[in-house]
């Protein structure tokens, strides 16, 4: 057998066809002599996930026999994009694959246009937990991921006559050959019902009755590692009517509806929620999050329990980590189970609670914390609602001897918020929990340490911690960006860095040197190249690939301010427009790019899309404007658009109000590729500042702490003479559709008070912006900070990070399958 299996999955040019073609006629069921790009898409995904496969039961084999302390990672998002030239690459196996669909007369880069991306995330929350992901496998740590397979991702974004659209994104329609259904790996969830309290032994136990059941279905994601051969495993549920539950409803004789009934069951699974920000007390976010906390604690109390008799090295063995609060109750969950199936005390289910748990936290805002209504919970989950009310009544208890009857401090720390509703606080409940909650930049962590969870640090200083987010340089650099990595591993005499991504720095040595500038910046050429013919397919519009790429790509928030970046490019195009036609000649030409999807509800962000069309129509067509001015909006944005920006270009932008981005992940793929970065000391910002040196970023405005005054001062503040021209323009309607852009600015010279100090920070910015041109006109001196941002970008892999939370949160060690 093993002969067998050996023959099938080698890896040879010739084997591979074989396993395409056999794919072609046994899966995709075409003919082997006529098949389309699509098709030989599908069969390449099916002939790559054998050997994903081979080597995921080997690991998880080697896990089982090993049994090292595991970590969950436990995400409502996991944004993973396509999977195919990852999957290859990783497995080393890219170029033979390449080879094998050549001489079948296909183009692999071809054919991985056709992968749908898988995008169950929103942006920056679930990016980070799929960089996690590749992270975790190739540092060969024993962690899994845990989260929800939903049917419909991320809307898809169409443009029409300029304006946001959301349409569905089916992804699963033809099927999805990176995942495998376990239908033998499934669990029931409760809710609703009621909860029965007897005496058993001398002890009260409960009994949770549930007024319904859905059944939750594993579909495992192989995660290959880099040159490694652990293979770790995403586990996504997905819900499915419960076959046994509730089968009176069939004998009232409605048979019809009582089959529809059940059929509704699959409605948990079928979205994610497309709002980043605020969320809006639904019920099924809720069933959601307990849906797949529910199913995946099961799965690890079971997979616990295959080695183990008792829980007194559960701790020891499994690390429980919460992407945010949205899998709080997870640790509402824990108790139960433990408390109600597994029959320990209060006191050692909560030690083992607190132990297992820890938290990242990723906002700035308090409004983004999640919290239900007492009496929501009470319907949906009722046994929950009476554990938290313990652990609160615990916590609360415990505090007092810490703050004393210090009743708003008291109030503010608890779990459940009184008031006209009351309600849970899921970020309360988790931080009581975990025993390690993480910022995700330093600034995050000391803004959210002096404000939002400052009667918490009061109390639990040691509980706090700040980790850095990073990204994966696999993914992001070297395979998406191949023709700069190549160079990058020439002038470094190593591959290492894609393992290794401290050794970049290594090229500082050769910053300056002109071969490498030529080589440099014949590959960034390239990239723009090829993000010149998209803008042109998407477009029609012809943009010069000398002109300066300049890219704000990134969810649209006010808080962002994709707004300023446009009234600086109203600015530009004024300029121009009052210029002699001999001053023209010295304007450095931009294309200046934009790309994000705004919330569906979100009014603002909605408008923001379309002040961008229109501003490019304007100044597009305008003639006398020609290639010195090009706007362009590049449709839904996502993980692979992101790929394709992302190498090509020269500078971006991070411009949030300081203390309002907990750290942004995008400026480090940016930075990594060797693209400046303009941006506001804010988030990472600050920190990419540090490692690549003030002088090769160009950053801008006002700082943290004076953020709070400023807004105070907000009438006593006269906005410069620049930014209220722009705003006339608007107002004026030289762009088009002047109602329907006042709200926009209003929100920045109206009498709300410019929230986000947009008008503060003008000026400064145009001069910023200044200061780009005057740096992009020498080719030398720009190619060398070019240089030196990938040369700096070392700390912003997500394997640095990782490294950090195994060592320092979750104490779990690599465990290595030998070869
Ligand atoms: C509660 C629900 C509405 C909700 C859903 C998604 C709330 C928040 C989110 C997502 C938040 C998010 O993506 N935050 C971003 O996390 C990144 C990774 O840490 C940071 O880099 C980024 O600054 C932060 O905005």
């Amino acid at each position: 057998l093993f002969g067998l299996m050996d023959q099938y999955l080698k890896n040879d040019v010739f084997s591979i066809q074989k396993s395409i073609v056999d794919h072609v006629e046994y899966t995709v069921a075409r003919s082997r002599f006529r098949f389309d790009d699509f098709e030989a898409y599908q069969a390449t995904a099916h002939s790559a996930r054998d050997r994903l496969l081979e080597s995921w039961n080997d690991t998880q084999q080697f896990f089982k026999d090993r049994n090292p302390k595991r970590v969950y990672y436990f995400s409502m998002e996991f944004l993973m994009g396509r999977s195919l030239l990852n999957s290859l690459s990783n497995l080393g196996i890219k170029d033979q694959y390449a080879q094998a669909l050549k001489q079948l007369g296909f183009d692999l880069e071809v054919l991985a246009e056709q992968e749908i991306d898988a995008a169950l995330g929103n942006g920056g929350l679930g990016r980070l937990a799929a960089c996690f992901l590749d992270s975790f496998a190739t540092l060969d740590l024993p962690a899994w991921g845990y989260g929800l397979r939903y049917q419909y991702g991320l809307f898809r974004q169409n443009i029409k006559d300029g304006f946001q659209l959301e349409q569905p994104d089916f992804w699963l329609n033809f099927g999805n050959p990176w995942e495998v259904e376990r239908v033998h790996v499934s669990y029931s969830v409760k809710f609703y019902g009621r909860v029965d309290e007897e005496m058993r032994n001398g002890r009260s136990v409960h009994k949770w009755i549930p007024g319904e059941m859905v059944e939750a279905v594993a579909y495992d994601n192989p995660i290959p590692g880099y040159h490694t051969s652990n293979t770790i495993n995403l586990r996504l549920w997905a819900a499915k009517p419960s076959g046994g539950f509730d089968m009176e409803a069939f004998n009232t004789g409605d048979y019809v509806n009582a089959i529809l009934n059940k059929q509704k069951a699959e409605a948990i699974s079928s979205i994610l929620y497309p709002d980043d920000r605020s969320y809006q007390g639904k019920e099924l976010r809720l069933k959601q999050q307990y849906f797949f906390v529910s199913a995946s604690l099961q799965d690890i109390v079971r997979r616990y329990k295959d080695s183990h008799s008792n829980f007194e090295e559960f701790s020891n063995k499994v690390a429980l980590h919460l992407n945010d609060t949205h899998p709080a109750i997870a640790v509402a969950e824990l108790m139960r189970m433990l408390i109600d199936e597994e029959w320990l005390e209060w006191k050692e289910a909560w030690n083992i609670v607190t132990r297992v748990f820890s938290l990242t936290n990723h906002t700035i805002i308090s409004e983004s914390f999640e919290k239900w209504p007492v009496e929501l919970m009470e319907s949906l989950l009722p046994r929950h609602l009476q554990i938290i009310y313990e652990i609160n009544r615990v916590f609360l208890e415990e505090a007092k001897k810490k703050v004393g009857s210090d009743f708003g401090r008291l109030a503010r720390l608890s779990i459940v918020e009184e008031g006209s509703v009351k309600t849970i606080r899921m970020g309360n409940l988790a931080i009581v929990a975990c025993h390690s909650i993480n910022a995700v930049s330093q600034m995050h962590a000391n803004y959210i340490k002096s404000t939002l969870l400052k009667d918490f640090c009061s109390i639990w200083p040691h509980k706090f911690q700040s980790k850095t987010n990073g990204v994966t340089q696999r993914r992001w650099l070297a395979f998406g960006n191949p023709a700069l990595g190549d160079v990058i591993t020439k002038w470094l005499g190593t591959e290492a860095w894609i393992k290794d991504l401290d050794i970049v720095a290594g090229l500082r040595q050769h910053a300056s040197n002109p071969q490498l500038h030529a080589e440099w910046n014949q590959a960034r050429y390239q990239n723009k190249m090829r993000l010149a013919q998209h803008i042109y397919n998407i477009s029609g519009i012809r943009v010069s690939v000398d002109a300066m790429f300049d890219a704000q790509v990134k969810r649209i928030h006010e808080y962002k301010r994709q707004f300023l970046n446009l009234l600086s490019i109203i600015h530009r195009y004024d300029c121009i427009k009052n210029m002699a036609a001999d001053e023209r000649k010295r304007v450095v030409p931009r294309v200046c790019i934009f790309g994000g999807k705004a919330p569906p509800g979100y009014e603002f962000a909605k408008k923001i899309v379309k002040l961008v069309h229109a501003i490019g129509e304007k100044v597009n067509n305008d003639p006398e404007v020609g290639d010195l001015l090009k706007v362009i909006f590049i449709p839904d944005y996502n993980v692979s658009v992101a790929e394709l920006i992302i190498p090509a270009c020269d500078l971006s932008q991070h411009i949030s109000t300081p203390g309002s981005e907990a750290s942004g992940t995008g400026n480090m793929k940016f930075a990594m590729n060797g693209c400046l970065i303009l941006g506001t000391l804010d988030g990472s910002n600050i920190e990419i500042r540090d490692e690549i040196g003030q002088e090769n970023m160009f950053t801008f405005g006002v700082v943290v702490d004076d953020v709070p005054r400023l807004r105070t001062e907000h009438r006593n503040f006269q906005p410069p003479r620049e930014f209220q021209r722009v705003l006339g323009m608007i107002r004026d309607g030289i762009f088009g559709f002047k109602d329907y852009f006042n709200a926009l600015c209003d929100a920045v010279d109206g009498e709300t008070g410019d929230y986000y100090l947009l008008g503060r920070d003008f000026l400064a910015y145009l001069e910023a912006q200044a200061s780009v041109d005057t740096a992009f006109v020498d080719k030398e001196k720009w190619t060398e900070m070019s240089i030196l941002s990938t040369a700096g970008s070392g700390k912003f892999s997500s394997d640095r990070a990782i490294r950090e939370y195994a060592e320092q949160i979750w104490r779990v060690e690599p465990c290595k399958r030998p070869v």
